[in-house]
């Protein structure tokens, strides 16, 4: 199995497991991964998700060997199978936290950067290695780069396709923490226990305001959150927050209704 799929309390850990070719990507791995994202969402009680890798990597990104005799102009259309789960790890209402264990490479390193908080172990790095094959950042690559580190720093990286180590990465806010190896996969199922104990509808419309802010002017903006503000306010979550918090105690949340 390419894609493994290990159910938790309350969340999913769906790991790439090619380990001995650094869990790079094939059409079908791409298509297993977004099956396994729909088959969470499909279970109510999956209330988060956490991506990683096996072995000693996250991901190198596609599979060159199989794409090694593919006719040029074919190469497009294995974005047919991408994109879709690029695509769907956005639109998943619940949130999905990376955690990346070693080398994030080309697709590798886009699929981690459309995750929701991404965690890299220290000694990983981020390649945006397409420039060295002749290829363009895809999977999301020159939508996400920019908008995290900045239009210099993106031409950059994706130019140079330098490593980026885990440290710096954090630093320039591409990710949200790096944090010791043997403390990765911890803090990371610390974290989805976490999200997934919080309020399920306000973390998808989280997800919905921010990912819509990237092209809305403030007005716009400020009238979806107050069109999404008013379904996280008439949610049962939300009047159980307010009254554990009168109450002094711990909210219990609901089951997932979206
Ligand atoms: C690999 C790969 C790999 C196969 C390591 N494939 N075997 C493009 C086309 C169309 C549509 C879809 O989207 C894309 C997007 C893309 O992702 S394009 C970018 C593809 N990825 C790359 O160009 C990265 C290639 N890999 C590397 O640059 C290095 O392997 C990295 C920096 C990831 C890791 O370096 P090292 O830690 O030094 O490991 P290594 O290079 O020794 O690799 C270990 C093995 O894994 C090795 O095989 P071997 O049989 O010698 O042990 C590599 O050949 C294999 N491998 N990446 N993408």
């Amino acid at each position: 199995m390419t894609v493994l799929v290990e159910t938790c309390p309350g969340y999913r850990v769906i790991t790439l497991n090619r380990p001995e070719r650094l869990n790079a990507l094939t059409v079908e791995m791409a298509d297993a991964l977004t099956a396994a994202l729909d088959a969470g969402e499909a279970d109510r009680d999956c209330r988060a998700v956490l991506l990683t890798g096996a072995g000693r990597a996250f991901c190198a990104g596609q599979d060159l060997n199989a794409i090694v005799d593919m006719p040029p102009d074919a190469i497009g259309d294995l974005l047919d199978h991408y994109n879709p789960l690029i695509q769907r790890l956005r639109d998943l209402p619940m949130p999905v936290v990376c955690a990346v264990n070693g080398v994030a490479a080309g697709a590798g390193g886009n699929l981690a950067l459309a995750c929701d908080i991404v965690l890299a172990a220290q000694s990983a790095s981020f390649v945006q290695a397409f420039a060295r094959i002749g290829l363009i950042p895809d999977c999301g690559g020159t939508w996400f780069l920019p908008r995290l580190v900045g239009s210099a720093r993106a031409r950059a990286l994706a130019m140079l396709a330098e490593p980026l180590p885990a440290d710096k990465a954090a630093e320039w806010g591409m990710i949200w923490q790096a944090v010791a190896d043997e403390r990765l996969l911890p803090e990371a199922h610390a974290l989805a226990t976490r999200l997934a104990g919080q309020a399920s509808a306000a973390l998808a419309l989280t997800k919905r305001a921010l990912d819509a802010a990237q092209a809305n002017d403030l007005d716009k903006q400020l009238d979806l959150e107050r069109d999404l503000q008013a379904k996280a306010g008439a949610s049962p979550d939300h009047a159980e927050g307010v009254r554990a918090f009168l109450e002094k105690r711990p909210p219990v949340f609901g089951r997932r209704r979206n």
